[in-house]
């Protein structure tokens, strides 16, 4: 099928409740949509960067530069037998996988919609519904946190994970136990420490968390390694695999256990495939991440959750958690037992709402 057209918008839309990590704290989500067109059909991706290069080094700004300037020219009218042809064409573009990503997951949407198959059965999914969880960001005090590990608990979410940075760790988990018992709970630094806080984090040991996500940077796999030797908790990495090589390298050093998937961070579908069986063939679980996500990336993210090796339930929660009205229709929305339906409609399988979008938009471009 060939490419004829690439659409960006930049979107802004304000958060029902704050969202606070290791790195700050956000009241709203800006992020860029993107649309492609061909053969008569439209596709649609969501490329995760944030305004800032926080969780990551790309921003809104440069998925706008490289997508505008590097992607779109690789892209718009070339043809591809198949969507898995997409990453591999971007090769010359080093880095940049959140841009890359939102169009490569568009073009996905696009051959789907077209042999009028829900986008799970391309990517090889295998269940019909996914497990959800819930992150849970750091509060302004420990009770505000208990109040909301209560009111997800409650929606039916099957797991719970915390932010944890110094001073919010060890504390917010022994509450947590204290009040809610043994219930399947993990926690994510995003970074937040470093090998001189082992001895800090092996007090975590007690409490039989699923995982502990990324504790130290985002570029430290070997610190990693040295670390999970030092703690009994499953290390997870997030930031850290931001290819499928880098990935093959920390399950080689032993500096995790588990692995988080989020198609932003490793380029788009096919390499989360690739990562996803790379983590099967070496008996490593995989959860879904999430990264707040307007509906358009939530059900990229459902469809993908839907493969086999998904064994841990994900970041992906309803869309009222996040936004008082979704840019889809219908919202996503769990079940009382913590599962999300994976969509079946042809392509992602939901509607999207075009004035929603226009409304949340601040900047559009056409290639
Ligand atoms: O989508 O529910 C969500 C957020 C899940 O905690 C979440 N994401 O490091 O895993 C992570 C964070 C990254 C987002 S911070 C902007
Ligand atoms: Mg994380």
């Amino acid at each position: 099928m060939t490419i004829e057209k690439v659409e960006l918008f930049l979107c802004r839309l304000p958060l029902v409740h704050f969202f606070e990590t290791s790195f700050g704290r956000q009241y709203e989500r800006t992020f860029v949509l993107v649309r492609v067109v061909g053969d008569g059909h439209e596709g649609w991706g969501e490329a995760v960067a944030e305004a800032n290069p926080y969780y990551s080094s790309e921003t809104t700004d440069t998925v706008w530069h490289i997508v505008t300037g590097f992607i779109a020219p690789l892209v718009v009218g070339q043809s591809f037998a198949h969507p898995r042809e997409v990453f591999p064409a971007l090769r010359r573009i080093r880095g940049h996988n959140m841009a890359k990503a939102g169009v490569e997951m568009a073009i996905w949407d696009l051959f789907a919609r077209r042999e009028g198959r829900p986008l799970s059965a391309l990517l090889g999914g295998t269940r019909a519904r996914i497990a959800s969880g819930v992150s849970i960001g750091i509060q302004d005090s420990f009770d505000q946190l208990l109040e909301k590990v209560e009111k997800e608990r409650a929606a039916g979410y099957q797991r719970i994970k915390i932010k944890i940075k110094p001073g919010w760790d060890i504390e917010a988990v022994e509450r947590i136990r204290a009040r809610f018992g043994d219930i399947p709970l993990q926690v994510d630094a995003n970074a937040a420490y470093t090998l001189n806080d082992a001895a800090l984090l092996a007090r975590l040991d007690p409490f039989q968390l699923l995982l502990i996500e990324q504790p130290l940077d985002y570029d430290d796999v070997m610190d990693h390694a040295e670390l999970q030797r030092r703690i009994a908790t499953p290390v997870c990495l997030d930031e850290s695999i931001h290819t499928v090589r880098v990935a093959r390298d920390a399950i080689d050093a032993k500096a995790c256990r588990i692995i988080n998937i989020k198609p932003g961070r490793v380029g788009g579908h096919q390499a989360s495939i690739e990562l996803h069986d790379l983590c099967a063939a070496h008996g490593i679980p995989v959860w879904h991440g999430g990264m707040l996500e307007s509906g358009i990336g939530r059900a990229h993210n459902i469809h993908l959750a839907s493969l086999p090796n998904f064994s841990l339930p994900g970041d992906i929660a309803a869309s009222k958690r996040y936004y008082q009205q979704d840019l889809i229709e219908p919202a996503i929305d769990i079940a009382p037992d913590g599962t999300i339906a994976v969509p079946e409609g042809p392509g992602i399988g939901v509607t999207i709402v075009r004035d929603r979008v226009d409304q949340a938009t601040i900047r559009h471009v056409s290639l």
